[in-house]
This record gives structure tokens, sequence and C-alpha cells, in this order.
């Protein structure tokens, strides 16, 4: 049923793809992330995944991230703390949000600016909120419980905030932006895609800089699993298909081939496509299972998210990957 739902949602907006197709933004995304001719060296980084791991666990400390609870309130100082601690210029959005079930939810975006004189900027998202119901686990007597989102939330903030730390000793020439999202998890599986990414949706449209162009957007979404494996998502190569050819790319050379495989994946309504809808080009990284009738790693949305279902070698092939594009811009 699952299944079906995303091939419906999936047709549905393939007519609206066809339209944007002719638009300015599907031309200028051809060369967005241009930079690294393949017979290019490729510059060498150091992403270090011991850190980005603690920052997971960090974050899984305060508890579900839930928004309205104490763990999401303190969980947000801590990301402010951080990224400020790690130089960044960090400004917040705050607003009042209403989820599809009604729900009144304080949103609250984390944006932290790196480098804020250059030009050429990439920007890198990640959502850092947790679904209040596990509503996938197999007993359904946790469907009303939170979900812990050590991967499907923890996993892509981990990684944004080592590579913050690792640009404030090694700074690059381009300008980063990250932007902690709130409230995307709060969705309804009927197959409602605005009822999803509530956090991106309003930066989308009070964007923190007006005018605010970057060259292009990476998103992270479950990047920590053991066993990831990241396909090349439907809106991601219909939008940006320049940058899904660059990171795949990077990651083959890199031998993260196991993990970043170069075919298709079906589409997934995710904050990126808010994002590209904005007219900026944004792929998005996140892990696929072929072999799940979800198509999610077996833990997403069960109250087994959890950390002992991450693996430092998946945020280190991520981290890696977006670390080596950034410092080949
Ligand atoms: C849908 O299931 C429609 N979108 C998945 C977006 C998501 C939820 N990513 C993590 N949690
Ligand atoms: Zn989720």
């Amino acid at each position: 049923m699952k299944r079906l739902l995303h091939s419906i949602s999936m047709s549905l907006s393939l007519l609206a793809l066809m339209a944007a197709s002719c638009s300015s933004t599907a031309r200028s995304s051809q060369n967005a992330a241009d930079s690294v001719a393949n017979n290019q060296q490729l510059p060498s980084v150091h992403f270090n995944a011991d850190s980005a791991y603690s920052f997971v666990e960090a974050q899984c400390a305060f508890g579900p991230r839930v928004p309205g609870t104490a763990a999401h309130s303190r969980c947000g100082d801590y990301l402010v703390s951080q990224l400020k601690r790690f130089g960044a210029v960090v400004t917040e959005q705050k607003a009042k949000l209403k989820a599809f079930d009604g729900t009144a939810l304080d949103m609250r975006n984390i944006i932290a600016t790196i480098n804020p004189d250059a030009q050429k900027r990439i920007l890198l998202l990640a959502h850092w909120d947790c679904r209040p119901w596990a509503d996938n686990d197999s007993d359904p007597a946790n469907h009303s419980q939170p979900v812990m989102g050590a991967n499907d939330g923890a996993s892509g903030v981990g990684v944004l905030l080592e590579i913050c730390r690792s640009l404030q000793s090694s700074p690059a020439s381009v300008g980063v932006d990250i932007i902690l999202v709130d409230d995307e998890d709060w969705g309804n599986h009927n197959g409602d895609e605005e009822s999803w990414a509530l956090g991106t949706q309003y930066w989308t449209k009070n964007m923190h800089e007006p005018g605010y162009r970057p060259a292009f957007g990476i998103l992270l979404d479950m990047v920590g699993a053991k066993g990831a494996t990241f396909y090349q998502e439907y809106y991601s190569t219909t939008y940006a298909q320049s940058v899904v050819t660059e990171v795949w790319n990077i990651a083959q050379r890199l031998g993260y081939g196991a993990m970043f495989r170069n075919s298709r994946g079906g589409g997934i309504t995710d904050d990126h496509v808010f994002v590209c809808r904005a007219g900026i080009p944004c792929i998005d990284i996140i892990d696929m299972r072929l072999d799940s009738d979800n198509g999610f790693f077996e833990h997403w949305h069960t109250t087994t998210d959890t950390m002992q279902n991450i693996d430092p070698a998946t945020l280190k092939a991520v981290g890696t990957v977006v670390l080596t594009l950034i410092h080949s811009m």
C-alpha cells in the first residue's frame, strides 16, 4: 500500500515536473556543480566520524526531540551553542505553525552561516525534529510512542555539525549555509505532501536573506545507519541532475560505490522538494532500501531508531563526500 501511495504521488508530481523542466531553474542546475572534472585531483579532506557520532549521541541524550517537548527545546539550544562554538554566524527563525492534525507547533529553524563574505555558496540541510509517533513499529502499542530519531534526524545534523567544526580549522573558499530545519516529520501518510517538511516550507517563503541564491543545496536524511544505500533519488535527478552526478562521481572516486549506488531510486517527499520548488536545485542524500516494504531502513519510524543502529562508517562516507565537494568548489 505504501508502495502504491509512493507511485501515485510520483506520477502526480511528474506532471508538475514536466512543466518545471522548461524553467530557468532546471537550466541553471546543469551548471550548479560542474567544478570537479574527472581528470582533476580531488582535494584530500579529513572528516572525523567519531566526532560526528558523538554529535548524534548528544542529540539522542536529550530524548526524542519532538516539537513542544523539553527535549526539543534543550536540544535546539545545544545545536545553536555548538554552531556558534564552531565560528558560524547563527540566526534562528521562529514561527507558530499548524500541523495537519491541528497541533500548534513552535517552529525553530536554526541557520548557520559560514564564510559570510563568499559570493558562491552551498546550502546544506537536515531536519532536527523527531516524529511524535512510531507508527511503523511492528507493535501497534508503540504507535503512540515518539521516535528517538538517531538515524531519522540526528544523523544528518551530526554530519553537518562536524562539517561546521571542520570548516573552522580548515576553511573552504566557498561559503556554506547550514539550515537545521524543524517540523519535517509531523507529516501525514495519506499522500498529503504539504503536511511534511513544515520548517523548510516556512523557510522557502521567508528566506533568512532576501534573494538568497546558493549554487545548490544538499539535504542529508538518514545518513547514519548500518548498511545504508544511497540511490539517486527521483526529485534530485529531476531538479539537480548535475549535483547528483557530481556527488555520486566523488563517492565512486573515494571508494564509496557500495553505499552510493549508481542507479535511480524512487521519489521521496522530503525537505529538498520544497527547496527545489523555490528555485534552488537541491538533492537528497537519503538511505533507501530496495528490499523493504516502505523503501527505508528497517527501524524507520519505529521505537528502535536508536544509537545501536548507527554506524560511524556511514557517517564517515557521507561526511567525506560532502566535505570533498565543498573543498573542490
Ligand atoms: C514520506 O514518507 C512521505 N516522506 C518521508 C520523509 C521523511 C520522513 N524522511 C524522514 N522521515
Ligand atoms: Zn521520519
